[in-house]
């Protein structure tokens, strides 16, 4: 098997492929032109559980489309080299957003064939501080393949957006084709206001945010509008008020200039958190547990304080926030970490992004520190095996692609830092995997790739009755420990953990979507396009 990036190559960068089960390849062109021919050094591969080896092809540069063929006549997913070959696919990567809109119709001229009615405007109750009060809560992006909404979640996944558009805003100049397009504000923009202005809602008087609203359960495979369950808002956590602070006072900075009165608002929310933050200096989180959806439970809430600190020292300048990531630093969380649980790498990412001057220089070189050694260690990693990819066995769990783009993520930025090469060339190795060039020959991004997964667990793609899915939708992946029956089911007597994966709507482990494994591959694309 020769395993590619089935959406492919930019012509001048570096292209790999990686072959198993045999070493001899040949390449062709669409033609049938026989371009290269060679053989391949097979090594034993812990991920993938097999002997392979890598394809290095990077002399060819013609733009057109190409396969490869193994020695058993085995032909691989088709590819293409050229110029924008990304531009489609980051463009559904994008509007993966506008699908997970909660509350309003998705109009035809916007979703297509996918369109539907509002869903989730009835009002939610505060049910574990105020049973009585009912609040306005329409808005905001579903979180995954369920109709929950959940701060922790929600602020990740607009972190990374958000930061992407900071780092590169030339990125983001093109249409989304959403509702607010043409409105003069870039539609990153347009789109992350629609997650924001629901967060707002999320908040109460004293700054406290509510970690999420559901329902008590997961609702059945049913479209959106017909999931009448009331939602519930869970209690008060400082997760997700630490979260909120840092999300909308960097959400203040980059609103200002397009549009003034979104941007009060975001820095009143960032200053109201920020005000029980200081008030509620203890960890704060639970989920009730006749609640039966996602917990985004999280142990520790000191990285997320040290986001807000990062974000909230550049909104208002007080020293107390300095204070707070000094103290913070202390504890020795990791400063690189960019999932929804540990979040110390986006408080490096807003103090490493800031102005020459603007944070001490002993808090930057550590931070920049930590941060060169983490790419330097993916590299490492990466180097040693033939998909080149930055993991170990044991960093396949639930959500691994979300691990594998987020790595690409460090990498990136790391690139960003130092100018040093090696940096991208291993982050769009990393890119390579989520888009077939992994023991799966599977693309995780549906409808990018000859063989990209088509059943992901998402409710409206079950319950759509349209064979195809949304497109640009990302996967969450193996996961070795897989949970689910499905999964265990279909990988009777187990498998190398790369290929602990079914495309199966079922296996809510393997193969769900969310809004957070989206957004890092907008992030990885905007900076290696
Ligand atoms: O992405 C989350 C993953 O890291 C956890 O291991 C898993 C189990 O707690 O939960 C995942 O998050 C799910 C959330 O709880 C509810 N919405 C769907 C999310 C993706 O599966
Ligand atoms: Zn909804």
């Amino acid at each position: 098997m020769i395993a590619v990036n089935q959406v492919g190559y930019a012509a001048e960068s570096i292209k790999h492929a990686t072959i198993s089960g045999g070493k001899k390849y040949k390449l062709f062109n669409s033609k049938g032109e026989r371009i290269l021919e060679g053989e391949a050094k097979l090594v034993p591969d812990e991920n993938s559980g097999e002997k392979a080896g890598l394809i290095d092809f990077s002399e060819v540069k013609d733009p057109g489309k190409y396969y490869f063929v193994d020695e058993k006549g085995e032909r691989s997913a088709g590819f293409t080299i050229g110029k924008k070959v990304y531009s489609s696919l980051y463009k559904d990567v994008l509007r993966m957003f506008y699908f997970q809109r909660c509350g309003m119709k998705l109009e035809e001229k916007y979703a297509g064939k996918f369109a539907h009615k509002a869903c989730h405007c009835m009002k939610a109750r505060v049910l574990y501080s105020d049973p009585a009060r009912y609040v306005k809560l329409n808005g905001g992006w579903h979180d995954a393949g369920d109709y929950g909404r959940y701060v922790t979640a929600g602020s990740v996944a607009l972190a990374h957006l958000l930061y992407a558009y900071a780092l590169k805003p030339k990125a983001f100049k093109a249409s989304m084709n959403i509702p607010e397009s043409g409105n003069g504000i870039p539609d990153i923009l347009n789109e992350c206001a629609y997650e924001l202005d629901w967060m707002l809602k999320m908040q109460e008087k004293d700054g406290g945010v509510h970690h999420k609203a559901t329902s008590m359960s997961f609702v059945d495979f049913i479209m959106p509008e017909d999931d009448k369950e009331e939602p519930v808002m869970t209690p008060v956590s400082s997760l997700a008020t630490a979260d909120q602070a840092a999300i909308m006072a960097l959400a203040a900075r980059l609103y200002e200039k397009f549009d003034e009165k979104r941007a009060k608002a975001y820095k009143k929310s960032a200053l109201a958190a920020a005000k029980w933050l200081v008030a509620n200096p203890g960890f704060v989180f639970t989920n009730p547990s006749e609640v039966h959806t996602g917990t985004y439970e999280d142990m520790c809430d000191a990285d997320e304080r040290m986001w807000a600190a990062a974000e909230l020292y550049q909104l208002t300048n007080d020293d107390k926030w300095i204070w707070s990531i000094r103290q913070i630093l202390e504890l020795r969380i990791s400063t690189v970490a960019l999932g929804w649980a540990d979040v110390g790498g986006l408080a490096s990412m807003s103090v490493l992004m800031a102005k020459k001057g603007v944070f001490p220089v002993d808090i930057c070189d550590k931070l920049r520190g930590n941060w060169i050694d983490e790419a330097e260690r993916l590299c490492k990693v990466a180097a040693a095996n033939p998909y080149e990819l930055a993991f170990y066995p044991y960093n396949f769990c639930w959500g691994s692609n979300m691990q594998v783009l987020c790595n690409a993520m460090v990498l990136c930025f790391a690139n960003k830092l130092s100018g040093k090469q090696e940096y991208l060339d291993y982050a769009a190795a990393q890119l390579d995997y989520i888009l077939g060039r992994n023991a799966m020959d599977m693309s995780y991004v549906t409808g990018y790739g000859e063989k990209a997964f088509r059943n992901p667990h998402n409710r409206p793609t079950v319950a759509d009755g349209i064979d195809d899915p949304i497109p640009g939708y990302v996967s969450g992946g193996p996961n070795y420990r897989a949970g689910d029956t499905m999964a265990n089911e279909k990988i009777l007597g187990g498998r190398p953990p790369m290929r602990w994966y079914v495309d199966d709507w079922r296996s809510y482990s393997t193969n769900e979507i969310t809004i957070y494994w989206n957004s890092p591959l907008v992030y990885v694309l905007a900076y290696i396009m």
